[in-house]
């Protein structure tokens, strides 16, 4: 039991429901290694959306508005963490929502699958193709899902499929608090925010876009200078740290 008092009290909540999710087999064991580097970046920006992410919580918005067929990618993190903010992104947008794992299982699936639908979403279903030219089982996707999106959401990303979908002409949005790693580089859009903070900025944004201010953002932004921005922010919080 985690005193509520405890000055560290919500992240020990979120380790606690993660550590829950690994046992139970939602969350790959990988994904406990993922959420510590996380953890670690989050301390980094001080634990809260900084001017930076705001801004491309709005670009993403724009994206997402913008698009023909966007598709939420889900992993086994991003549902045990924010399976509510997922559904509630889904009704906001309309957007599909297909569960994607790189340990991926049919039993791993079933369970996110799950997790999601009892929050309200409806999760995309069918017999996944080899939609992507990877080596590993993220190839796997739903043809009338990513494999048709024209731009995909993908939280939590593991690099090469972000990649892989950028090569194949597809807009890819990330949300990434490690502004260094592969896909926060290679992505469309990175928004460089924890999960839970970020999927709700992006709901409020799109709640309030128009068709001029979408076309105003998207025409707009460059993917790296928000990065920058984001690590001068970090070295900003370092240099206050001890004041
Ligand atoms: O469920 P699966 O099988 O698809 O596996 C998922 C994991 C997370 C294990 C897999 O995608 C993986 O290994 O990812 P990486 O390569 O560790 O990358 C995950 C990225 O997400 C890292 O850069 C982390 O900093 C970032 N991240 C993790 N948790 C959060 C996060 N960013 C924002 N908010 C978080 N809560």
């Amino acid at each position: 039991m985690i005193p509520p008092d405890h000055p560290r009290y919500r992240s020990l909540v979120i380790r606690e429901r993660l550590a829950r999710c690994a046992r139970e087999g939602v969350v790959a064991l990988e994904g406990l290694t993922a959420h510590g580097r996380a953890e670690a970046f989050d301390y980094l920006i001080g634990e809260r959306s900084t001017a930076s992410a705001r801004e491309a919580a709005r670009v993403a918005a724009a994206l997402v508005y913008q698009a023909r067929h966007p598709v939420l990618s889900v992993n086994g993190n991003t549902a045990a963490l924010a399976a509510a903010e997922c559904a509630l992104f889904q009704e906001v947008t309309g957007c599909d929502i297909e569960v994607n794992l790189f340990h991926r299982t049919e039993e791993r699936i079933t369970r996110i699958t799950r997790i999601l639908e009892d929050e309200g979403a409806t999760v995309l279903k069918g017999t996944p193709e080899r939609c992507i030219p990877l080596q590993h089982d993220r190839a796997l996707c739903l043809p009338h899902g990513i494999g048709s999106a024209d731009l995909v959401l993908v939280p939590l990303e593991d690099g090469d499929r972000c990649e892989a979908l950028r090569e194949m002409g597809r807009t890819v949005v990330t949300i990434d608090l490690n502004p260094l790693s592969r896909t926060a580089r290679k992505a469309s859009l990175t928004v460089v925010d924890e999960l839970t903070r970020a999927l709700p900025l992006i709901v409020e944004a799109y709640r309030g876009m128009s068709p001029a201010e979408a076309d105003t953002l998207v025409s707009g932004y460059d993917n790296t200078y928000l990065l920058k921005a984001a690590i001068a922010e970090i070295v900003r919080e370092l240099s206050r740290a001890l004041d």
